[in-house]
């Protein structure tokens, strides 16, 4: 069987989360957005605010968080693929795990998919954990997001990025 062409796919509504707390951060999650509404099959629908958090187990600086809604023709797996190569566009660095970093973009949401694989776990599977991807997702899809998730990460602090 030959490839499916971008035309032949559908446009799926992808959800990704941005977060950064090296550098310029509210800077880096912006430059982001616009990096995202570049990538090929894709565009940026919308943007939830930038939120500032401290780290949930991790260690550093404050993140600056926010969720971007996307359709794109782009498969889940080439989806993840262009969202690495955005942070290492970023600079990213990988000493240890939850290290501090320039830029990180999580496949948070596929459409209604459901993926397990090795390299690939949608719906993220820390997703109902973390006020900082809850909160904003509800801003761009308050459907997505149930009153009862919410409040399950209610005593996680977030503030709207000064
Ligand atoms: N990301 C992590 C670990 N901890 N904490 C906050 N506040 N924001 C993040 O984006 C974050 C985190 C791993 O990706
Ligand atoms: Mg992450
Ligand atoms: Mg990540």
């Amino acid at each position: 069987m030959p490839e499916t062409t971008a035309a032949e796919r559908p446009l799926v509504e992808a959800f990704v989360g941005l977060g950064a707390n090296l550098g310029d951060a509210a800077a880096q999650v912006r430059q982001a957005l616009v990096w995202l509404d570049e990538l090929p099959g894709t565009r940026v629908q919308s943007a939830s605010r930038l939120w500032r958090s401290a780290p949930l187990q991790a260690d550093g600086p404050d993140y600056c968080n926010a969720v971007a809604s996307l359709v794109t023709t782009l498969t889940a797996p080439a989806l993840l693929a262009a969202l690495q190569a955005l942070e290492a566009r970023a600079g990213r660095q990988r000493p240890y795990r939850n290290a501090p970093r320039t830029l990180d973009l999580d496949l948070l949401l596929y459409g209604q998919g459901r993926i397990d694989s090795p390299t690939l776990t949608v719906p993220h599977p820390r997703l109902l954990q973390r006020a900082f991807v809850l909160v904003p997702l509800a801003e761009v899809a308050p459907q997505r997001v149930s009153p009862e998730a919410l409040r399950a990460v209610a005593d996680q602090p977030l503030w709207p990025w000064a």
